[in-house]
C-alpha cells in the first residue's frame, strides 16, 4: 500500500511517557498535576476518570498516557465565569469548535440564560434550584422531563439522582450507556442472565487465550495493554479481529520496561490478527463454531451444556443451516484463518472473549454479543479460572451507574426493594432511552432536559435532529465542569450548574466526603479528591441533586440535605435498598474495595428458563440496509460503510488535541481512512478532499464535507472517521434491534470530490 501517512512501528514506550509530560506540563499546574498522578488509582487516591478497566492497586503507579490527560484536562488552571459569558453571545459560542469551548476552562458559577441578550447570566444557586422546582412541579406529567447520565457520575449520585427522579415519578433515565454497551447488557441478560461480565482482572493471568473483538485498547483502555502485555509474555494467546490494524495490538512497548521504554523491543500482542469488515464479527463467530461442531466435535463441553444450557439443539440446527459462503462473504475473512482462530478456541484450557464498541454499535450487536456467549458455552468457557465473558466498558463508572439504577428499564425485583424503604408505588412502566428521549424533546412531549454530566449534543447521532431536540426543551439544566455544545441547545431558558470534579476535595458539613465507583469486573471502591476546588462556588454532584430534590418534593421522605452532609449515610441508603451492598461503608475501606457477586460467573441463571440460553439466529441478510442497493442504483456510484471512531488524543466529545499517533496523523482530524483500491475505483488520490452523504430512506439530507482521504490497510467497501464529526450522518432511525443504540458503527454513506455540489449528495430513495 503505498500512502505517505507512517504508522509507528509499536505502541506505547518512550513516545507514550513523553505525551504523558506534555499533557502534565501544558495544564498551567505542572505541580498539582505531577502530585495528582502519584494519586491515581492508589489505595487512598482517586479513582482515574479515564475509563473503566480495573486495577490490582499495588504496585506503582496505576495512570496511563491517556489518563494523565484526563486528569490534566480537569485540573486546569484556566475558568470561565460571568465576565467571559457577558463576553461571549450564546450565538457567538455556537460558531466555535469543540475543542474551542471546553479549553476555554472550568465553570465557576450558576449561570442562566437570558433569551432577550442572548447571554448566560450570573444566577444564585438557591434561585437555580427554585427555577427547576418551579418548572417540574408545573408539567403536566412527571413523564415530561429526561434525567440524562453520563457514566462519570459516582454511585452516590447517580443513586441519589435516581432516587429523585423516581419519586417524583419519571422512569426516564436515558444515559449514555445507551449509545455505548447497551446491546452487552441487553444480550447477557437474556443469554446469562446478568448484564455484566463475568471475569475479574485476575482471570487475565489465568487465561490461555483471550479474544479481542471490536475494540482498541491502546488509546481506549491503556492499563488493558499490560494485561495483554504481561499474559502474551506468558504464553497466552491473543487473538484480536479489528476491521482496523490498530498497532498496540500488534506490538506494544511497556513504558515501565526499562528494555522497551528505550529501544525498538516491544512485545508482540496478538498471536493471529483478523481484520473483518464491519458488522462481519458475527458470521466469523458463527464460522468458528461451525468449524468447532463439525472438525473438533470432541472439545465441545457436553457435560456442561447438558448440567447448564438450555436451547443447544435448536443453535446446532442453525450453524449447520449456516453455509461457509455466507460466513466468508460476511466477515470478509478465508475459511482457514476462521479455523486457525476456532482452533485456538477450542484447544484453549480457559478464553476470555473481550469487545468494545466495534461490536455493539451496529444493528445485529445483541445478536452478535449472543453469539460470543454461544461460543463460550459451546465449550464450557464460563465460571471458571481464566474463562469468561468481558464487555470492556468505557466511561469510569458506566457500570455503577446501572447498579444504582440508572436504568430507563428497572427489573422488578430492585422497584420491590425501593419500595419496602419508600412505599410509594414506584412507576414500572419503562422510561425513556436517549433515542426515545431525543424523540420526545423533538416532538414536544417531553418539556424538561437534566443532564448529569457528558455532552448529549455531540455525543448523540443525528446532529441536527438532536440540536433542534434539545432546543425545544423549555428548560435546559446542565450539571457540568466545562463548556461544551450542550449549553448551547437553548430557547426559553436554561441553567448551567457547575460541579467539582473527581480530582477536588468534597468537604461537606461532616467533613472530607469520599464517593465510590464500580469497574469493568464490577469491583466497588472508594475515590478521594484532594485538590483544592476550582472555585468556591462549584458544588459537588450529590450537593447540586440533593438540593434539587429538596426544592422540588420537599424532605417528607428522604431527608436529601442529611443526606448531603454526610455521604456515608447515603451509602447506608443504598446498602437498604441495593442488593450486594452490605456493610457498605465498611468495605470500601479494604485497599482494593469489593468485588460484587456476578451469578453467571458462578453458574447461576437468572434466565427465563433458569439455565444459561444459547440463541439460534440467523446471520443477517445484509449488514447494509435495503435502501442502499436502491441508492447504488440510482447514483451508479458505491455505497462504502463508515465506521466512527476515537483518535488517540479525545475523550468521546473533548478533543484534548489534533494528533492520533497510532494511525500517524498529526495536526488535524478531519481524515477518511479507506482502501487505496476503492479510492482508485472512485477516482480519489490520497489527501484529496471529499464530501460523504449518508444513505437514508426518510427524505432528510445528512452530509459532511471536507474531508481529506488516507489511504489506510482497511476492508474493501469500509471507511472510518472520527466521532463525532462525522455524528451528522448518522440517522436517528438507525439503530441496533433490542438496544436502540445509534449504528455509529455502520453507516451507509457515499464519497464525492469536494468540489461537487453539496445539493447533487443529497440522497433519499
Ligand atoms: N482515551 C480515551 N479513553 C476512552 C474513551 C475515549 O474517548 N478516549 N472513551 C471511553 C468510552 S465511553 C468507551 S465506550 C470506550 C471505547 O473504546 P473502543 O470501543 O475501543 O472505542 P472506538 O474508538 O469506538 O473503537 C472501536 C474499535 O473497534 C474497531 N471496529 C469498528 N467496527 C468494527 C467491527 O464491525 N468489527 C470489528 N471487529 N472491529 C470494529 C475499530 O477499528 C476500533 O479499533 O473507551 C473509553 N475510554
Ligand atoms: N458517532 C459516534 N457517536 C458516539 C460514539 C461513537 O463511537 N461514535 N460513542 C458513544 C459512546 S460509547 C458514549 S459513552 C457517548 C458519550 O457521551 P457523553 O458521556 O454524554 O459524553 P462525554 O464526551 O463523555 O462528556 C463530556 C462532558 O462531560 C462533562 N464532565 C466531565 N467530567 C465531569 C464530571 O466529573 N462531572 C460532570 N457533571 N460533568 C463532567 C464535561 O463538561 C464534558 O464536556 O457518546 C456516544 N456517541
Ligand atoms: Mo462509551
Amino acid at each position: 500500500m503505498s500512502s505517505h501517512i507512517e504508522k509507528p512501528a509499536k505502541a506505547g514506550g518512550f513516545s507514550s511517557l513523553q505525551s504523558t509530560f506534555k499533557q502534565v506540563l501544558r495544564s498551567q499546574k505542572t505541580r498539582q498535576n505531577i502530585k495528582n498522578l502519584l494519586r491515581v488509582n492508589q489505595t487512598d487516591g482517586f479513582d482515574c476518570p479515564g475509563c473503566a478497566w480495573g486495577d490490582n492497586k499495588q504496585g506503582a503507579f496505576q495512570f496511563c498516557e491517556n489518563g494523565a490527560k484526563a486528569v490534566a484536562w480537569e485540573s486546569t488552571g484556566k475558568t470561565v465565569g460571568a465576565d467571559f459569558f457577558a463576553e461571549h453571545s450564546v450565538r457567538r459560542l455556537a460558531t466555535q469548535s469543540d475543542y474551542w469551548l471546553e479549553y476555554q476552562g472550568r465553570l465557576t458559577e450558576p449561570l442562566r440564560y437570558n433569551p432577550a441578550t442572548d447571554h448566560y447570566e450570573p444566577v444564585s444557586w438557591d434561585q437555580a434550584f427554585a427555577i427547576i422546582a418551579d418548572k417540574l412541579k408545573s408539567l403536566a406529567s412527571p413523564d415530561e422531563v429526561e434525567f440524562y447520565t453520563s457514566g462519570r457520575a459516582s454511585n452516590e449520585a447517580s443513586y441519589l439522582y435516581q432516587l429523585f427522579g423516581r419519586l417524583f415519578g419519571t422512569n426516564n433515565f436515558p444515559d449514555c450507556s445507551n449509545m455505548c454497551h447497551e446491546a452487552s447488557g441487553v444480550g447477557l441478560i437474556q443469554s446469562v442472565g446478568v448484564g455484566k461480565g463475568t471475569v475479574v482482572l485476575d482471570d487475565f493471568d489465568a487465561a490461555k487465550a483471550i479474544f479481542v473483538f471490536g475494540q482498541n485498547p491502546g488509546t481506549n483502555h491503556p492499563r488493558m495493554m499490560n494485561a495483554l502485555r504481561k499474559a502474551a509474555r506468558q504464553g497466552c494467546q491473543i487473538v484480536t479481529f479489528n476491521n482496523l490494524k490498530e498497532v498496540a495490538l500488534e506490538r506494544f512497548a511497556s513504558p515501565q520496561s526499562p528494555a522497551e521504554l528505550l529501544t525498538p523491543a516491544a512485545t508482540t500482542i496478538s498471536h493471529q490478527y483478523l481484520t473483518p469488515k464491519l458488522g462481519g464479527d458475527m458470521a466469523a463467530i458463527r464460522g468458528m463454531a461451525k468449524y468447532i461442531l463439525e472438525e473438533e466435535g470432541g472439545r465441545i463441553d457436553l457435560a456442561f451444556i447438558e448440567q447448564h444450557t438450555a436451547h443447544f439443539e435448536r443453535y446446532l440446527e442453525q450453524v449447520k443451516a449456516t453455509e461457509w459462503t455466507q460466513i466468508e462473504a460476511q466477515s470478509g475473512l478465508g475459511r482457514e484463518e476462521i479455523t486457525r482462530a476456532a482452533q485456538i478456541f477450542a484447544r484453549s484450557e480457559s478464553v476470555i472473549s473481550c469487545w468494545a464498541m466495534g461490536i455493539t454499535q451496529h444493528k445485529h450487536s445483541v445478536d452478535t454479543i449472543r453469539e460470543i456467549v454461544n461460543l463460550h458455552l459451546m465449550c464450557g468457557q464460563i465460571g471458571k479460572p481464566g474463562a469468561g465473558l468481558c464487555p470492556v466498558r468505557g466511561h469510569s463508572n458506566v457500570q455503577g451507574n446501572r447498579t444504582m439504577g440508572i436504568n430507563e428499564k428497572p427489573n422488578a425485583a430492585f422497584l420491590d426493594r425501593l419500595e419496602r424503604r419508600f412505599p410509594v408505588g414506584f412507576k414500572r412502566t419503562p422510561g425513556h432511552n436517549v433515542y426515545e428521549a431525543l424523540k420526545a424533546l423533538h416532538g414536544g412531549r417531553s418539556k424538561v432536559l437534566v443532564c448529569l454530566g457528558g455532552n448529549l449534543a455531540a455525543a448523540a447521532p443525528d446532529t441536527e435532529f438532536t440540536y433542534e431536540a434539545m432546543r425545544r426543551s423549555e428548560l435546559n439544566v446542565q450539571i457540568s465542569t466545562k463548556l461544551n455544545r450542550s449549553h448551547l441547545m437553548v430557547s426559553k431558558d436554561a441553567l448551567i450548574l457547575p460541579c467539582l470534579g473527581r480530582t477536588e476535595l468534597d468537604l461537606q458539613r461532616t467533613g472530607v466526603q469520599k464517593i465510590t465507583v464500580e469497574d469493568t469486573f464490577s469491583m466497588v471502591h472508594a475515590s478521594t479528591g484532594m485538590n483544592e476546588p476550582v472555585s468556591p462556588l462549584c458544588l459537588s454532584e450529590i450537593d447540586i441533586v440533593a438540593r434539587m430534590a429538596e426544592a422540588t418534593l420537599g424532605s417528607e421522605r428522604v431527608d436529601w440535605l442529611a443526606l448531603r452532609d454526610d455521604y456515608g449515610l447515603l451509602r447506608d441508603l443504598i446498602e437498604e435498598t441495593i442488593a450486594g451492598f452490605g456493610d457498605f461503608n465498611r468495605r470500601i475501606e479494604e485497599p482494593c474495595g469489593f468485588h460484587l457477586e456476578n451469578s453467571a460467573a458462578l453458574l447461576r441463571w437468572n434466565t427465563a428458563s433458569g439455565r444459561a440460553e444459547f440463541r439460534a439466529s440467523r446471520l443477517p441478510a445484509s449488514i447494509l440496509p435495503e435502501c442502499t442497493s436502491h441508492a447504488e442504483q440510482m447514483v451508479g456510484e458505491p455505497v462504502l460503510l463508515l465506521q466512527s471512531l476515537r483518535s488517540h488524543d479525545q475523550y468521546n466529545t473533548t478533543i484534548y488535541g489534533m494528533d492520533d499517533r497510532y494511525r500517524g496523523i498529526k495536526g488535524r482530524r478531519n481524515v477518511v481512512f479507506m482502501n487505496e483500491e476503492d479510492a482508485r475505483m472512485l477516482g480519489l488520490a490520497e489527501e484529496q478532499r471529499v464530501n460523504m452523504a449518508a444513505i437514508c430512506n426518510d427524505g432528510r439530507e445528512r452530509v459532511v464535507q471536507g474531508f481529506s482521504v488516507i489511504f489506510y490497510e482497511i476492508p474493501r467497501g469500509n471507511i472510518a472517521a472520527y466521532y463525532p464529526e462525522t455524528n451528522p450522518l448518522v440517522a436517528i432511525e438507525s439503530i441496533g434491534e433490542g438496544s436502540f443504540t445509534p449504528t455509529s458503527k455502520s453507516v451507509p454513506v457515499l464519497v464525492t470530490p469536494s468540489k461537487a455540489q453539496v445539493e447533487s449528495l443529497a440522497v433519499t430513495v
